[in-house]
């Protein structure tokens, strides 16, 4: 049996570093609280205080450092955005990064879904426009009816944070092989 564990992490170290140059990059956003709710009736229910935005986009690598607002749209490998309510996949997104690749800048949404069905979209903003410095920031999600009945909810200046987590196939295949390691360590001599 400890053999057989020794083999598996043995191969999976080795398929790790053979694709580790293909390591996908997933960044998540985790919005403030809506500090602002608009309900109408109809839609149905409402949003509250509770709620926020949240983006998951995994793309092929990590960002590239340095980036001047530019769309990542045509890379997303996948992509959710959630609003408390609504979950969707149709991402639009687009990122300035500073020296370390890091999001400085964002502009993450759905694209808009028109009235009369039930429309709406899920926007996440953060932008410095001249004046150099100036931010405008603004999250927001919303539910529209046709017409002029919706639920809206958002919150402005007060960015949220974006974080650059491990791809969960390759931690696994990490944690795997790391396994694989100590059971050879602690093998027979
Ligand atoms: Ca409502």
């Amino acid at each position: 049996m400890r053999l057989v564990v020794s083999l598996i992490g043995g191969v999976l170290m080795v398929a790790l570093g053979s694709s580790s140059a293909q390591a996908l990059a997933t960044y998540v956003y985790r919005g403030d609280n809506f500090d602002t709710i608009e309900d109408d009736d109809p839609p149905a229910g409402s949003y509250d205080t509770s709620m926020r935005v949240t983006v998951s986009i995994t793309l092929p690598t990590e960002l590239a450092a340095d980036l001047v607002l530019e769309s990542v749209t045509d890379q997303i490998v996948a992509a959710t955005i959630h609003d408390g309510r609504r979950s969707f996949t149709d991402v639009l997104a687009t990122f300035s990064t500073d020296a370390s690749g890091a999001i400085v800048e964002w502009q993450v949404g759905t694209p808009w879904i028109p009235s009369p069905q039930l429309g709406g979209g899920v926007f996440t903003r953060h932008r410095f426009d001249p004046p150099p410095g100036t931010a405008a920031t603004s999250d927001s999600g919303s539910i529209w009816l046709d017409p002029y009945s919706a639920d809206s909810a958002r919150i402005v200046d007060s960015p949220g944070t974006w974080a650059l987590i491990p791809e969960p196939a390759t931690a696994l295949l990490f944690g795997l092989g790391l396994l694989g390691l100590a059971a050879q360590r602690a093998g027979p001599r």
